[in-house]
Formats: structure tokens, sequence, C-alpha cells
């Protein structure tokens, strides 16, 4: 059943003035396709746990993927704030949709833009800027995830190729990807990035089905048995984890970003039906309790934009270290996750169904609690950002 969108921007602190003109248009336009392409369809295909592929094509049009890298490699040639504000309407509309542009622009893109030869980048980059093709990233193993240092998943010279084998789990878009950049171990146990294609032989990507969270989003495994792999698909210009870890702090800030949309929604959600639905003679809105819970989540919207975009303003200098986009996805993600809980509460019963949003985006937030480096990963970093003492080993 489609289902008509009453979403209202909502900007407490006037944080639109510390926006320009080309951010704002960005907004609007992602927000406008939000509206017409995935509301009145996500609580659907969420319910079927089917992932929406037709948008793929229209992540596209709008310039989802990769809107901060330049245009001539298939991206937006936008600035990071741009970036953040369209993960910001994308994950509004479902995180599983944010989730599909995450992967595509800041994981599957970025790393080829940024670690790739001039002939991969050729090759890739416009296909993928385009939606001609889907890419995953594979760095999390069946058992290295917090740790992906640990990875298994190796690579031996044979001749003009590299023979690759292992495993990726939990891996996003992986069954209908025609693209894959994999994270493997040389010989000498060193970190290289691979490009692996669809169809090559020995190489498959099954699908990992029963998830209660993203279930708009296809998740799947990377299962490598013997792939023979060209040398020209090795990322020649990046050796070490610190190849994937950048990637993720691209996608981690984009996150931090996206979250906030998810909890507008259900902020937008709650206010509207807190002074709809009538008990004991009044509005709900009127009780103390209910003001309560609907005066702090503003707040906490409010102290998470400004986050955001001081996060922003920071990697548009290029200044942005992985510790603070670490705090910012750790706390945005943590209060959105809070907030879809109260305003499942304030929609009472019917909070619980698809009638509304907050359960949804409940379910999802708890995967993007976890991926991208789990709660308690982000707040160890921050904690050897300020002691100078490392938890991990
Ligand atoms: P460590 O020794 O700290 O670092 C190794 C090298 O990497 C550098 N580095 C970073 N560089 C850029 N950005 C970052 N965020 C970086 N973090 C570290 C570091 O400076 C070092 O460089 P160098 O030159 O000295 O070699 O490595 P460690 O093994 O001790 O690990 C640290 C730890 C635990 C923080 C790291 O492993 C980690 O972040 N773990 C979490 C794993 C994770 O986030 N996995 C995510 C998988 S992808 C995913 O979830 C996609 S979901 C997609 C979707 O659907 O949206
Ligand atoms: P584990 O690392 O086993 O952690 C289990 C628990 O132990 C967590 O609570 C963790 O915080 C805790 N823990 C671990 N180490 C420590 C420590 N040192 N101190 C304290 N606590 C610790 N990965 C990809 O590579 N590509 C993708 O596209 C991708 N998409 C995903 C999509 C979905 C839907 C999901 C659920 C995951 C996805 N991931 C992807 C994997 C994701 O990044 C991992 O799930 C995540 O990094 C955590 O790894 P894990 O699940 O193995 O948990």
């Amino acid at each position: 059943m489609a289902r008509t969108d009453r979403y209202e921007h909502h900007d407490y602190y006037g944080i639109d003035e510390l926006l320009s003109d080309d951010h704002k248009l960005a907004r609007e336009a992602v927000q406008a396709w939000v509206k017409k392409e995935v509301s009145p369809i996500i609580e659907d295909y969420s319910n079927r746990s089917e992932c929406p592929h037709h948008l793929f094509k229209g992540l596209a049009e709008i310039g989802a993927f990769g809107p901060s890298l330049p245009v001539e490699y298939g991206g937006g040639g936008m600035d990071e704030i741009a970036y953040g504000v369209i993960m910001q309407e994308l994950e509004r509309g479902d995180s599983g949709v944010r989730s599909m542009a995450s992967v595509q622009g800041s994981l599957v893109m970025y790393p080829i833009y940024r670690f790739g030869s001039e002939e991969q980048k050729r090759k890739y980059l416009p296909k993928l800027g385009s939606g001609e093709y889907i890419g995953c990233f594979g760095l999390t193993e069946p058992d290295h995830g917090s740790n992906p240092n640990g990875m298994i998943t190796n690579i031996k010279e044979d001749g003009d190729s590299y023979i690759l084998n292992g495993a990726k789990m939990w891996i996003t878009n992986s069954p209908v990807a025609d693209v894959a950049v994999v994270w493997a171990k040389d010989e000498e146990g060193i970190v290289r990035g691979v490009i692996v294609e669809k169809g090559m032989p020995g190489f498959s990507a099954p699908e990992i089905h029963g998830k209660w969270s993203l279930r708009a989003s296809i998740t799947g495994e990377l299962v490598f048995e013997d792939v023979r792999v060209p040398k020209e698909n090795i990322l020649p210009n990046v050796a070490g984890l610190k190849g994937p870890l950048s990637c993720l702090s691209k996608a981690r800030y984009g996150i931090a970003w996206g979250a906030i949309g998810a909890a507008l929604d259900c902020y937008d959600s709650a206010l509207r039906y807190s002074k709809e639905r009538i008990q004991f003679g009044k509005p709900i809105g009127q009780f103390q309790l209910t003001q309560k819970k609907l005066a702090e989540m503003i707040t906490e919207i409010t102290k998470a934009q400004l986050l955001a975009w001081r996060l922003g303003t920071l990697a548009n200098k290029g200044e942005a270290s992985p510790a603070q986009i670490s705090m910012a996805k750790r706390n945005n993600v943590h209060m959105a996750l809070e907030i879809a809980r109260e305003a499942r509460q304030i929609h009472g019963g019917m909070g619980i169904t698809n009638e509304y949003p907050c359960m949804r985006h409940m379910m999802n937030l708890e995967t993007v609690l976890t991926y991208e480096g789990t709660h308690d990963i982000h707040l160890l970093i921050t904690g050897l950002d300020v002691t100078g003492l490392n938890a991990f080993g």
C-alpha cells in the first residue's frame, strides 16, 4: 500500500543559515526524490525483506553516489557538507537506502578513485557513478569483524595473476554486485585491495537471510575459491589496513549525518501524532511526559546537527580526524536509536505497525549501531585518542 509522506524539515537552531544555497538545493532535491520514490514503497519492501534495486538508477540521477568525488570520475563534484546533507535525506527515508549510496560512493568508488590506477578509474567509476554497475565492499570476515587486521582472505602471485582465496561476511549488496572491492593479505601479510568482478570462476556471493534489521537492503557473503584475478585488478596505490580504514572514515562520516535523518523522521512522526492523538480528552502532546520526550528529542537532534555540521567544515578543509569522525558516528547513531525508541512509545500500539516509520527506523538503526565499527569500538577509538593508550592490543 502506497503511503503519503507528511514529513516537514525541522531546524530548531537555524542551522540552515550555516548551509550554502547549493547545500539547500541538494537537500530539497533529495527530499523530493525520497518522498516520491522511497516513502511510498519502503514499508512494503521492508516488510517483504526485499531490496528495491530499481532505486539504484534514481540514486545515481540525484547524485547520491560519491557526491564529493570529482565529476570526471562519476562523482557529484560537491563538498563534504553536501555529501552529508544528501545522506541525511536518504536515511530520513530508510537506512538501507542510505546504505546503497554509502557503499557505492564511499566504499567502492572512493577506494578506486583514491587508490586505483588511471585505467581502473576510467574503467569502473563512470559505470558505478551512473548506477550501471553495482558495487560492494568486502572487509569483514566470519571470524574477523571488529578486528579486520586478523583477516585470512589472501592472494598468492601466479604469473600474470593473483589467486584469491577466503570468505567475507555481512557484505551489503554482494548478491547483486557487478564489482567487489575486496581486502586480502598478500604473501607478506600486507593488506591489499583487489577488484573482483562478477562471473570470475570460483567467485560466489550467496545472500544472507533472516535479518530483522535493514530489511530493504540486501546483504550477503563473498566466497573465493581459487579465483584468478588479473594483476591489473590490484589497487596499486595503497598497502596496509589504512586502505580500507580510510574508506571507512569516508562512510562513517556519511553515517554521522545520515542517522540524524532517521531521528528527524521519528521525531516528525511523533510530534504530529502527539497533536492528533486524544486521550483523557486532550492531545497526548499536552501531557508533560510526552512534552519531555519531544523536548529531549529535538535537543539531542539539534546537538547532533551541530556536531555533523562542524565535522563537515573540518572535512571540507581536510582536517576531520578519524577519531572525530568516530565520535560523531557513535553519538549520532546512538542518539537516533534512542529517539526511534521514544518515538515508538509516543505512538503507543500504533508505533509497532508499519503505518508509522519508527519501528522500521529502530530496527534499521540496530545495524547502523554495529556496522562501520560498533558503538563500543568507536568509544575505544575516542578512548585511545584522548589517553594515548591502546585498548585494542
Ligand atoms: P591501527 O593500527 O589503528 O591502524 C592501522 C593503520 O590504519 C590507520 N587508520 C586509519 N586511517 C584512516 N581512517 C581511519 N579511520 C583509520 N584508523 C586507523 C592507522 O593510522 C594505521 O596507519 P599506518 O600508516 O600506521 O599503518 O589498526 P588496528 O588493527 O589496531 O585497528 C584499529 C580498529 C579496531 C580501530 C580498526 O580495526 C577498526 O576500525 N575496526 C572496526 C572495523 C569496521 O569498522 N569494520 C567495518 C566493515 S565495512 C562495513 O561495515 C560497511 S557497512 C556498509 C553499509 O551498508 O553502509
Ligand atoms: P564482533 O567484532 O564479533 O563484535 C561482537 C561484540 O564484541 C560487539 O559488541 C563488539 O563491540 C564487541 N567487541 C569486539 N571487540 C571488542 C573490544 N576490543 N573491546 C570491547 N568490545 C569488543 N562489513 C563489510 O566489510 N562490508 C559491508 O558491506 C558490511 N555490511 C554490513 C551490513 C549489515 C546488515 C551488517 C549487520 C554488517 C555489515 N558489515 C559489513 C559488517 C560489520 O562491519 C560488522 O558486523 C561489524 O564491524 C562488527 O563485526 P562483528 O559482527 O563480527 O562483531
